[in-house]
């Protein structure tokens, strides 16, 4: 499969309220200030909101209270094209999640459905494609036994990598894409590690540019059709995004997730984005 910048206008997309026991949620970290659970829901409010204004299909998927970290839709499946795996997740707490997220994608009428099968397992946030690659972090979620089964399901479609995590939570708590070829990057050990990944293989190495930004959480961006949702609160990654988007005339918007990131989420955490033709 090879997407153009077509495959940046997304026709569809799955997001998952706030369940009111969002504090309760798992954390890398105890938390020196604790969640505002009103701010946190404001925050996410608008988050639907802008994805309302760029994709046509967003579904809701019925919050479910007895998991609350289920607003981090992301972790719970992956669609591309018509296909869509469900994740096992790496979280024993957070199984359960993907079980109405399903429902949604069956209902869509996607084709292909596969599940994550033991001793494999997947968290979403791990798996970042590109439009021509998918890259699926080895992290403390997902594990190499995953990877195998998603080479298997997307063989004759696209290229799979497994990239080692060697800090933080999820592949994509360092790096997102920018566009088809071009990865935004968190300055920061695990970022490197990252960058040096791509670097030293020799089919990646021409295929993208590498922009990183000085703090890893605003590496995290959401490229919705021609415009770029970027993380408030960071004026120094800021900069260096909003300079990447004037050179591309892309629009940027910026919108504060203080209180989701407290729980370790983050912009591409809390949808599923995708295209059906
Ligand atoms: C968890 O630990 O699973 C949640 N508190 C955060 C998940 C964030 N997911 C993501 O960035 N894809």
């Amino acid at each position: 499969m090879r997407l153009d910048s077509s495959s940046l206008l997304h026709t569809h997309c799955l997001v998952r309220d706030l369940p009111r026991s969002f504090e309760l949620g798992l954390k890398q970290s105890p938390l020196i200030v604790p969640i505002d659970s009103q701010l946190a829901k404001r925050q996410h409010d608008t988050y639907v909101q802008i994805l309302n204004s760029h994709v046509p299909n967003v579904i809701q998927v019925e919050v479910d209270e007895n998991h609350p970290d289920c607003c981090f839709i992301e972790d719970t499946a992956i669609v591309i094209g018509n296909t869509a795996v469900i994740s096992l997740m790496g979280s024993m707490e957070r199984r359960g999640e993907e079980v109405k997220v399903k429902e949604a994608i069956q209902k869509l009428g996607i084709k292909n459905i596969f599940n994550i099968h033991p001793p494999g397992i997947l968290d979403g946030g791990d798996v970042l494609f590109t439009g021509k690659d998918l890259f699926i972090g080895i992290s403390k979620r997902t594990n190499r036994a995953a990877i195998d089964q998603l080479e298997e399901i997307f063989k004759d479609e696209v290229p799979v990598y497994g990239i080692p995590v060697v800090e933080g939570l999820h592949l994509k708590s360092i790096v997102s894409s920018f566009d088809p070829n071009t990865l935004i990057v968190g300055a920061c050990h695990s970022g490197a590690y990252v960058a040096e990944e791509i670097k030293k293989n020799a089919t990646l190495k021409d295929r993208y540019s590498i922009v990183f930004v000085p703090d890893p959480v605003a590496s995290n961006v959401l490229r919705l059709g021609s415009t770029l949702l970027i993380q408030e609160g960071y004026p120094m990654s800021e900069a260096v995004l909003t300079d990447l988007c004037k050179k591309h005339q892309v629009q940027v918007t910026r919108l504060n997730m203080s209180e989701l990131i407290k729980a370790d989420g983050a912009l591409t955490c809390c949808s599923i984005l995708f295209s059906i033709h």
